[in-house]
C-alpha cells in the first residue's frame, strides 16, 4: 500500500464530486489544509472549477473523520477488524451460501477499490451480489445502451457539446448539477449561437439559460421524443443509408412511435404542453444536423428510464447523428466514477469489464483470475437486495462509500432492514451519517479526497488520476487494501497480493484487453503495461486505449460497427405509459426530488464549507402556488410532505416555477443535518424493469400545511447542542462554528443549546415576553461566542447578519440593534450567499442592481459575483429581470 509522505507543492488531482470530472491543483498548507485551484491542463475543465469544486479545501479537515477501525463501537486494530470481517463473511457463507452475502458499493470510490470488490465477490465468494449506488443513477444509461448498441457505451465527447448547434437538455439541471460543462457550452453558445433546449417538468437555473423550455409532465419523456421519430420520419429527415447499413428494427419502432405520439396535438395533451412548444421542438431537431441530446436524471431515475433512453437514442440512430462532431446522445453521469464503476463490472448484471454473465464470458474471467468460485448469473440489484435484507435473505453485507440509508426508496424500512443483518460492515470517511448509525457493527476508517490514490473515469471516457496530497490520517486506509486484506484472510493470498493501487490498475486494464479482439468497447490494454511511475504521471485518457491502434479517433458508431452479434445498432420499440398513474386521492401530488447549486448527496463533505452551507440552508419543498393555495400552505411556512412510506417536513418554498401537482424537494439533508428532511423516506421503490433503477421523481405524496407558533436560530463557535424531539431543525454550517435553523412550540432551553456556555462568558438579553422575542448573545473575552433568536417570525436578516459574526467583536450598537430591532443596525445584513466563489451575498449584488448595473457582466465587474464558475449568473439575471419589473412598474 502506498504510505509515502506526499511531495511537497502543487499535487494534480481530480475533484470528487461531479462526473464532469475537473482538474484540481492542490497546494497543501502542511497543517492538513490545502489550497485548491482548478488546473488548466485538465480537459475537462481547462482551469474552471464550480462553487463546489472551488470550496473543496472548507471539506478537509478532520472533525467528523472515522479515523479507526471499530468493532460494537469499541476501537480495535485493523488486524482485529479485518479479521473479524473475513470470518463473518466466511461463516454466513459456509452456513447459507453465496446468496447470503451481499456488498454495496458507489460510484465515488476509484477504479481500483472498485476491481478490487467485483473480482472479491464475483470471481472467489461466488456471489454476484454486487450493487452499487449506480443503480440509483445511471443504470438505465447502462441498461439502454446495452439494448441499444450491445455495449455500454457514451458514444461522443465534451469536444461535441462546443461544437453542436443544437443541445437538448432532458431531465438534467446541468447549470447546478454538472457547472463547469455548463459553462464550456455557454461559452461554446457566445461563440457560435448554439441553440439551448431544456425538457424538464419544472423550472430550473438550467432551464432559466434556454432558448426552448418544454415543462412536460413528469414521465412522459418517452412520448415526446416518439412523437419527435414520427415527425423526423415526416420531414424526411431519416439518414436511410445509416439506418439500411448499420440498424435493425426501425420499422417497428416507428410503427410503435406512431402509435404514443400519432401527432403534435397528442404528445402536447400526453406531455402536458403547449402544442407550439412540441411544434418548435421538433422543428429545430430535423433542421439543426449537428444535435446532442444531454440527459441525466430526469431520463433515467424513471419507471420507464430504460425507454425513455431507448427513445432518445432512436432519434439519434434515425438520423444517423452518433459519434459525428457536434452529434449525438450523451449521457451526463453524476459520481466522479460512476464510469469507472461500470468499466469494472460494478453493478449485479454485469460480471466485469463490460463482460456479461454469458458462458463464455464467465470461463474468460475465470481463467484470467484464475478463480476458484465464479458467480453464473446476475445477483440482486440495489432495491431488490435491500429488501432481501429485510426478509432475512441476505445476513453478511458490506457497505462501502454510500449511505443507503438516506439515499435508497424507502429509507426508514432500509434502515430497519439494515439492523437485521448478523454481519455489518461499513466502510466510511464520517464516524456518523444514517447508515453507519443503522447499526454497522464493523466500521472501517477508509481514505477520503485528498489522501486517496488511484484513478476516475468521467462522463467522456477519460481516465484521470485521483492523487494523494495529505497523509492517511489516524488509522485510515484505502479501500482496495482492505478488501484485498480480507481476501487474503479468506486464503486468496496470490489473488489479493497487490502493495499499490498501480498493481490494481495495471490488471484492470489487462482484464479489459484479455481476449477482446474488438469484441468488447471497453479496451484500456495501452494502459495495462504502465510501470509505477508511468502510473504516477498517468495524464487523462481517454478510451478506447487499445494496445495496438492508432490513438486517434475517441467517438463511438459514426460508420456503424455497434457491439451486438449483426454489429449493428438496434431500434427500440418503446412501451406504453400512462402519464400520472399512481396518484389517486389520498396521495394527489407526484414529489420530484433532486439536487442544489451548492450541495452534494447527504453533505457528509459539502456539509462542511460555510460558504456552501450559505445558498440554501434548510431543506425546502418547491411547490406552485396554485397547489400552496389549495392546501394551505404559505411561503416561508412549512409543509409536511407524506407518502406511504413515510413522513418529512421542510420548509415550503411557493414557486411559479415548479409544475402543478409537481412539488420538488433536494435530497441533501438526513437525520445526522435535519430533524424530518430525510426525503428519501417518501420515496416509492417502483423501478424500472429492465435496469431496475429506482423512480425517484415521480412519488405519489399527500401536501399539508404544519404551523409552529415559533421560529429561530442558533449559532455556537463549538459544542452547539439540541432540541427537544418535537422541534423542527436543519443544520448549516458558519463561518467559525456551526449554525441551527429552528421551528418549535415552546421556548428552546438554553443550557441545553449551549452546554459549554462558561461562567464569566459575558450574556446580553433582550426579552419581549408580550410578543415572545428572546434574543440572546454571548461574548467570550469580548468575541461573539454564540447566539440565540427566537420569536414568531423567520428571522432570516440576523441570521444571514450574525451567521458571519462568530468570533468577531461588535461594538455596542450593533450588539443594541440587533438585539432590539432583530437586525443590524449598520444595514449590512446582506442575505445568502449567491456566489459562493467570491462570497457575493444577495444585498451586494441587489445594491450593484439598484447602483445601475444594468447586466450580469456589470454586476460582475462591480462585486466579482458569476466571474468564476457562473453557476449563479441565471439567479443573477433573474434578481436583474425582477429589478426591471419594479422599475417600470
Ligand atoms: N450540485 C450538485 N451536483 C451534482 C450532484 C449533487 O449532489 N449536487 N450529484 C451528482 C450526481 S451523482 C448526479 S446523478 C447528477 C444528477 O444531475 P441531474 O440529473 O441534472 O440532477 P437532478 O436534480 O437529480 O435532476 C435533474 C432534473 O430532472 C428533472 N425531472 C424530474 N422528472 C423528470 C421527467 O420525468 N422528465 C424530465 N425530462 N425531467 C425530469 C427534475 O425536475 C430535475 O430538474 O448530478 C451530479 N452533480
Ligand atoms: N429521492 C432520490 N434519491 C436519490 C437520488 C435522487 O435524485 N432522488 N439520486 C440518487 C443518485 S443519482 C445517487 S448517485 C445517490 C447518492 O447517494 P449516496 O451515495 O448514498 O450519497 P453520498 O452522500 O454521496 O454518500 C457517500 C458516502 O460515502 C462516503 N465516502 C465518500 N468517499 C468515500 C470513499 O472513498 N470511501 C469510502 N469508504 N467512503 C466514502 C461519504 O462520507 C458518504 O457517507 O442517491 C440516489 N438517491
Ligand atoms: S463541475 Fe464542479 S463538482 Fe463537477 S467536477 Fe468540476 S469542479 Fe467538481
Ligand atoms: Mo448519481
Amino acid at each position: 500500500m502506498n504510505m509515502r509522505a506526499p511531495d511537497p507543492g502543487p499535487v494534480r488531482t481530480t475533484c470528487p464530486y461531479c462526473g464532469v470530472g475537473c482538474g484540481v491543483l492542490a497546494t497543501p498548507d502542511h497543517l492538513g489544509g490545502a489550497t485548491i485551484a482548478g488546473d488548466r491542463e485538465h480537459p475537462s475543465n481547462f482551469g474552471r472549477l464550480c462553487s463546489k469544486g472551488s470550496a473543496l479545501g472548507e471539506t478537509l479537515a478532520l472533525d467528523g473523520r472515522l479515523l479507526h477501525p471499530e468493532i460494537d463501537g469499541r476501537r480495535v486494530s485493523w488486524d482485529d477488524a479485518l479479521d473479524e470481517t473475513a470470518s463473518g463473511f466466511r461463516r454466513v457463507l459456509d452456513a447459507h451460501g453465496p446468496g447470503a452475502i451481499a456488498i454495496y458499493l458507489s460510484g465515488q470510490l476509484l477504479t481500483e477499490d472498485y476491481y478490487a470488490a467485483n473480482k472479491l465477490f464475483k470471481g472467489f465468494l461466488g456471489s454476484a451480489n454486487v450493487d452499487t449506488n449506480s443503480r440509483l443513477c445511471m443504470s438505465s444509461s447502462v441498461a439502454g445502451h446495452k439494448r441499444a448498441f450491445g455495449s455500454d457505451t457514451v458514444p461522443g465527447t465534451y469536444r461535441d457539446l462546443e461544437t453542436a448547434d443544437l443541445l437538448v437538455f432532458v431531465g438534467s439541471n446541468a447549470a447546478w448539477c454538472h457547472p463547469v460543462l455548463h459553462q464550456r457550452m455557454l461559452a461554446a453558445r457566445a461563440a457560435r449561437g448554439t441553440r439551448f433546449v431544456v425538457i424538464d417538468p419544472r423550472g430550473t437555473a438550467t432551464s432559466e439559460e434556454a432558448d426552448l423550455h418544454l415543462p412536460i409532465a413528469s414521465g412522459t419523456d418517452a412520448i415526446l421524443f416518439s412523437g419527435l421519430l414520427v415527425a423526423l420520419a415526416e420531414r424526411g429527415a431519416v439518414f436511410a443509408s445509416y439506418v439500411a447499413d448499420h440498424t435493425e428494427g426501425f420499422d417497428a419502432a416507428l410503427i410503435r412511435a406512431r402509435e404514443l405520439a400519432p401527432s403534435v396535438d397528442a404528445v402536447a395533451a400526453a406531455c402536458g404542453v403547449e402544442a407550439a412548444k412540441v411544434a418548435a421542438f421538433y422543428d429545430l431537431f430535423a433542421a439543426t444536423e449537428r444535435a446532442v441530446t444531454l440527459y441525466s436524471q430526469g431520463v433515467n431515475q424513471s419507471a420507464q428510464g430504460t425507454d425513455k433512453v431507448g427513445a432518445i437514442l432512436n432519434v439519434h440512430l434515425a438520423t444517423g447523428r452518433i459519434g459525428r462532431e457536434g452529434m449525438g446522445p450523451f449521457s451526463l453521469t453524476g459520481q466522479p466514477n460512476a464510469m469507472g464503476g461500470r468499466e469494472v463490472g460494478g453493478l449485479a448484471n454485469t460480471l466485469a469489464a463490460h463482460m456479461e454473465f454469458d458462458a463464455e464470458s464467465i470461463e474468460k474471467v475465470r481463467r484470467f483470475w484464475g478463480a476458484p468460485r465464479m458467480a453464473r448469473a446476475p445477483g440482486l440489484k440495489a432495491v431488490e437486495m435491500f429488501e432481501a435484507i429485510g426478509r432475512g435473505e441476505i445476513k453478511a453485507l458490506w457497505v462501502m462509500g454510500t449511505n443507503p440509508a438516506a439515499s435508497l426508496p424507502r429509507a426508514d424500512a432500509v434502515s430497519t432492514a439494515l439492523r437485521k443483518l448478523d454481519l455489518f460492515v461499513v466502510s466510511e470517511n464520517v464516524a456518523s451519517n444514517d447508515t453507519v448509525n443503522a447499526g454497522a457493527r464493523i466500521r472501517l476508517p477508509a481514505a477520503a479526497w485528498g489522501e486517496k490514490d488511484g484513478t476516475v473515469t468521467n462522463s467522456e471516457r477519460r481516465i484521470s488520476r485521483q492523487r494523494p496530497f495529505l497523509a492517511l490520517p489516524g488509522q485510515a486506509r484505502p479501500d482496495w487494501w482492505a478488501v484485498a486484506q480480507v481476501g487474503r484472510r479468506l486464503g486468496f493470498e496470490d489473488a489479493f497480493g497487490w502493495r499499490t493501487p498501480g498493481e490494481v490498475f495495471r490488471e484492470h486494464a489487462a482484464l479489459s484487453a484479455f481476449e477482446n479482439d474488438g469484441t468488447r468497447d471497453f479496451d484500456i490494454g495501452a494502459l495495462a503495461g504502465l510501470d509505477t511511475r508511468d502510473y504516477d504521471q498517468l495524464r487523462p485518457t481517454q478510451w478506447p486505449a487499445r494496445q495496438s491502434a492508432v490513438r486517434d479517433e475517441t467517438r463511438f458508431f459514426a460508420k456503424g460497427g455497434y457491439f451486438t452479434p449483426n454489429r449493428r445498432a438496434r431500434f427500440v420499440a418503446v412501451a406504453p405509459i400512462t402519464p400520472g398513474a399512481g396518484t389517486d386521492d389520498a396521495y394527489p401530488y407526484r414529489l420530484n426530488t433532486g439536487r442544489v447549486r451548492d450541495q452534494w448527496h447527504t453533505m457528509t463533505r459539502t456539509g462542511k464549507s460555510p460558504r456552501l452551507g450559505s445558498h440554501l440552508p434548510e431543506p425546502f419543498l418547491e411547490i406552485h402556488p396554485d397547489d400552496a393555495a389549495r392546501e394551505g400552505v404559505a411561503d416561508g411556512g412549512f409543509a409536511r410532505v407524506t407518502s406511504p412510506h413515510g413522513a418529512v417536513v421542510l420548509r415550503a418554498k411557493v414557486d411559479p416555477g415548479a409544475r402543478r401537482g409537481a412539488p420538488f424537494a433536494p435530497i441533501h439533508w438526513t437525520g445526522e443535518t435535519s430533524s424530518s428532511g430525510r426525503v428519501g423516506a417518501l420515496v416509492h421503490a417502483v423501478t424500472d424493469p429492465f435496469s431496475g433503477q429506482p423512480d425517484a421523481k415521480a412519488t405519489p405524496v399527500a401536501v399539508a400545511p404544519v404551523s409552529f407558533p415559533l421560529q429561530g436560530f442558533a449559532l455556537a463557535r463549538s459544542g452547539l447542542g439540541g432540541l427537544d424531539a418535537a422541534a423542527w431543525w436543519a443544520k448549516a454550517a458558519a463561518p467559525g462554528g456551526h449554525g441551527l435553523l429552528f421551528a418549535l412550540a415552546a421556548e428552546p432551553e438554553v443550557a441545553a443549546l449551549f452546554p459549554h456556555m462558561a461562567p464569566d462568558d459575558e450574556l446580553v438579553e433582550y426579552v419581549d415576553a408580550a410578543r415572545r422575542v428572546r434574543r440572546i448573545a454571548m461574548f467570550r473575552n469580548g468575541a461573539l461566542e454564540a447566539c440565540l433568536f427566537v420569536g414568531p417570525a423567520r428571522p432570516e436578516s440576523s441570521w444571514t447578519y450574525l451567521r458571519d459574526k462568530l468570533g468577531a467583536r461588535l461594538t455596542d450598537g450593533q450588539v443594541r440593534g440587533l438585539l432590539l430591532a432583530g437586525r443590524a443596525s449598520d444595514g449590512a445584513a446582506t442575505g445568502p450567499l449567491v456566489c459562493a466563489c467570491h462570497g457575493v451575498p444577495k444585498g451586494e449584488i441587489e445594491r450593484a442592481i439598484a447602483s445601475g448595473c444594468g447586466d450580469a457582466a456589470a454586476v460582475g465587474a462591480a462585486t466579482r459575483a458569476g466571474t468564476n464558475c457562473g453557476s449563479c449568473l441565471p439567479e443573477i439575471r433573474r434578481m436583474l429581470a425582477a429589478q426591471r419589473v419594479v422599475v417600470e412598474a
